[in-house]
């Protein structure tokens, strides 16, 4: 059913502890951990605890999770003091944008010069 845990999902064992994170935030329905290969000084995931495949499939079912997520990505940014200088928010979404785990998650990076367009 959707937004139910997946057995084989990577992100809903970080969510349960089963797999061990560096968790730097936590709400009702998100979690916010370190990326475990950091691309940037700030290399932090939020996720939404409910299992969706991508961003817009969460959104098109949890509006207001999808927001949650959003809204803690900000947070993770202020956490991590990198707002003044300037931070990205990417949801990659599908192989071919180069989305590897199938568990909605927004990238938050920052910490050092970011360009465009991203490769
Ligand atoms: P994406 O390529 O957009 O699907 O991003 C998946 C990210 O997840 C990638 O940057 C690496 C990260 N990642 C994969 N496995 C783990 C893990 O076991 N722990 C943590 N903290 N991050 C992981």
């Amino acid at each position: 059913m959707a937004g139910e845990p997946q057995s084989d999902c990577l992100f809903c064992k970080v969510v349960t502890g089963e797999i061990p994170a560096t968790i730097v935030r936590e709400s009702d329905t998100t979690v916010a951990f370190r990326d475990i290969n950091p691309q940037a000084p700030t290399h932090v995931l939020v996720i939404p605890k409910a299992h969706y495949r991508d961003a817009a499939a969460l959104a098109a079912a949890e509006p207001g999770i999808a927001a949650d997520v959003l809204r803690e990505s900000g947070l993770v940014a202020a956490d991590e003091k990198i707002t003044d200088t300037g931070y990205r928010i990417v949801l990659n979404t599908g192989s071919g944008a180069g989305q590897t785990v199938f568990h909605a998650h927004a990238h938050v990076l920052g910490g050092r010069g970011l360009q465009w367009p991203p490769g």
